[in-house]
């Protein structure tokens, strides 16, 4: 059921090993205040440090997933206070604190802050619909919490460069086109019904397995091809040292399911 410790965020298990966390805000379009953004860190690294949570899943509502930063906050803040107060640091790093995998799924506005946090995620997945854009340009400022890095990584700097300088939105249906999104759906439902299966058959394997996957696939962002190969490699080598590794293998052997120990 639904956390009551909580004003901003809904938190849920929906299928076994799937936590679930849904923004709710619906006043402000899912708004990224501080508030909303401490509850989400906390939100995140309870599901982190909860061993039954093995994948998790971050949505909004259908209308939006979020729609930026506050902008009635940020409005008044001064140079000094964001440097000194290291604003949105905070929140800006979920990728490489967060080791458990992370779906989000996008229906309505992902704009601004709300398209750095998806953009965040290991797993993009939005109703052909969404409407994704880094729009700061128009209000005198620009992505801050990765976007020009993220965004350019996943769509190449043409056009990255093309949609922040300009803040136009993109569709979902684009957003799979260019490998923003991994999958787009034709419906709300659909899309929240295969986020679910998607995170539910993540919760099924190898923890092990999976949080290595994850890393290695991460570092990619990181390294150089031969770097990031040799990073591969010496975690794909560490992995014999696992017991799931032995059982996954041995199961497929004895043509059974295998039953992982997390070890
Ligand atoms: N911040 C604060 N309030 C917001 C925001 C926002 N980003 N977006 C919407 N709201 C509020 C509106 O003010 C309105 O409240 P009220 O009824 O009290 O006036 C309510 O949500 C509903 O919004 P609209 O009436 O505007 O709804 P529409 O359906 O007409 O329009 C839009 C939806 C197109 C999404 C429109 O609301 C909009 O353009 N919103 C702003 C989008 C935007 O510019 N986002 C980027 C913000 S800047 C940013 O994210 C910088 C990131 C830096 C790093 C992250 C820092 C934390």
């Amino acid at each position: 059921g639904s956390n009551p410790q909580y004003e901003f965020i809904q938190v849920t298990e929906p299928r076994p090993g799937v936590g679930q966390i849904t923004l709710n805000r619906p006043k402000a379009l899912n708004a990224l205040s501080t508030p909303l953004i401490t509850e989400l860190n906390t939100a995140l690294l309870t599901f982190q440090s909860t061993p039954s949570i093995r994948a998790i899943l971050l949505t909004g509502s259908q209308k939006a997933f979020a729609a930026g930063a506050d902008i009635k906050e940020m409005a008044p803040l001064t140079f000094s206070s964001a440097y000194l107060n290291s604003f949105i640091e905070s929140w800006s790093n979920l990728t490489t604190t967060l080791k458990k995998p992370l779906i989000a799924a996008v229906s309505g506005h992902a704009l601004g802050g709300g398209c750095e946090l998806a953009l965040m995620a290991d797993i993009i997945y939005c109703t052909k619909t969404a409407n994704f854009g880094q729009p700061e340009i128009k209000l005198g400022t620009i992505p801050g919490a990765g976007g020009s890095q993220r965004l350019t990584r996943a769509v190449g700097k043409a056009k990255a460069m093309e949609l922040i300088l300009t803040g136009k939105s993109f569709s979902g249906e684009e957003a799979e086109q260019w490998g923003v999104a991994a999958r787009a759906f034709g419906s709300y439902e659909e899309l929240m019904e295969e986020s679910l299966k998607t995170a539910e058959t993540i919760a099924g394997y190898s923890k092990v397995a999976v949080q290595a996957a994850k890393e290695v696939v991460n570092k990619s962002q990181e390294l150089g091809l031969r770097d990031g190969v040799e990073f591969e490699r010496r975690v794909f080598h560490a992995l014999f040292g696992s017991e799931d590794q032995k059982e996954g293998m041995g199961a497929f052997g004895e043509k059974r399911k295998a039953q992982w120990k997390d070890q």
